[in-house]
């Protein structure tokens, strides 16, 4: 059952930097990788530095920081990217190619075929110029490609033994509980190797898919500050903490500072011009205040009763 061992792979830095109200200085960038370091995600993703100049001059920057996290720079599979990337100094690249039909017919136009082609060269070369960088490749797309094309891409690529980690993307997110767990299953049965989750939050799924995808097995999941990112973004940090720690408290007290959660949170809301949600995980304004009479009688005696987090641990205090 998790929390096994698995890691946090914070994209605030690139998933989040496609949210509506991004655009961080080079300043913010720094400020929110040392406050997720503190914070102590194992991974900080950050933007593509090919992007912009100003992205792959952030990027090197973030990478020489010497932060406790891993920094993580996250790629089109491309050779022209990679070109770039390998030269960024960070401690791994992610690479990510689209597998279902809409993207490889109305995105990039290649075939299964090609797609193998093309990721078995940008992968060779990372690791031929970087043996020591830490190498995932995902589909983007995952869960609307067919099983049979996400296996032969995945078989392929397994076999070239250059991959540190697999990742399945739910770009849409059109996947549920029970197709995340199946999709994470197959993918670890086939590679035997580490699995990353990505998820969108379309349909609500974003928190109870990435962790449906550890109950599979998957041993890394990836994250943004509220929840940030494309459209309504993906699976929100302090969700995906409230998640684990209903399950294991002391193993996720253990990992990281939960204490620092509520400022990173407002770092980030103030750097986008947005609140925290009024109802957000943990650190919402409503998460800890209990109302009704019959609540707050029994939260007096044992605020267990209504609680099965306890806002302490947060450095916070609940309302009555
Ligand atoms: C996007 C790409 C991505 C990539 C995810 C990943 C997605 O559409 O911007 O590399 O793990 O959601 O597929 O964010
Ligand atoms: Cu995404």
């Amino acid at each position: 059952m998790p929390p096994h061992d698995f890691s946090i792979i914070e994209s605030t830095l690139r998933e989040g930097e496609q949210f509506v109200g991004a655009d961080f200085t080079s300043e913010d960038k720094v400020e929110i990788a040392q406050a997720l370091a503190d914070f102590g995600v194992e991974y900080i993703e950050l933007t593509s530095p090919c992007a912009s100049p100003r992205s792959r001059a952030d990027c090197a920057r973030i990478a020489s920081l010497g932060l406790d996290s891993k920094v993580l720079t996250h790629i089109r599979c491309h050779m022209d990217d990679a070109r770039i990337a390998v030269d960024t100094g960070a401690d791994g690249i992610d690479v990510v190619i689209g597998t279902s039909s809409y993207l490889r017919e109305f995105s990039h136009g290649k075939s299964i075929d090609q797609v193998i082609d093309l990721a078995t060269d940008v992968l060779t070369f990372i690791h031929s110029e970087s043996p020591e960088i830490e190498l995932r490749f995902s589909t983007e797309d995952s869960f609307r490609s067919t099983q049979d094309d996400l296996l032969r891409v995945y078989t392929a690529i397994n076999k070239l033994e250059v991959v540190d980690r697999f990742g399945v993307a739910d770009t849409v997110g059109i996947a549920s509980p029970k197709s995340v767990y199946d999709l994470v299953r197959i993918l670890h049965e086939l590679t035997h190797a580490n699995i990353e989750f990505h998820g969108h939050n379309d349909t609500g799924c974003a928190i109870a898919n990435s962790y449906a995808a550890l109950e599979a097995g998957a041993t890394h999941i990836d994250t943004t500050v509220l929840g940030i990112g494309e459209r309504n973004g993906i699976t929100p940090l302090e969700g995906l903490i409230a998640r684990l720690y209903a399950i294991e408290p002391d193993s996720v007290r253990t990992k990281y500072r939960l204490h620092r959660l509520h400022d990173l949170n407002q770092l980030v809301a103030d750097r986008v011009g947005i609140e925290i949600p009024f109802n957000h995980y943990i650190t919402g304004v409503t998460a800890f205040t209990h109302k009704a009479g019959i609540h707050a009688k029994a939260i007096l005696n044992n605020p267990e009763t209504y609680e099965i987090l306890d806002p302490a641990d947060f450095g916070l205090t609940r309302y009555i």
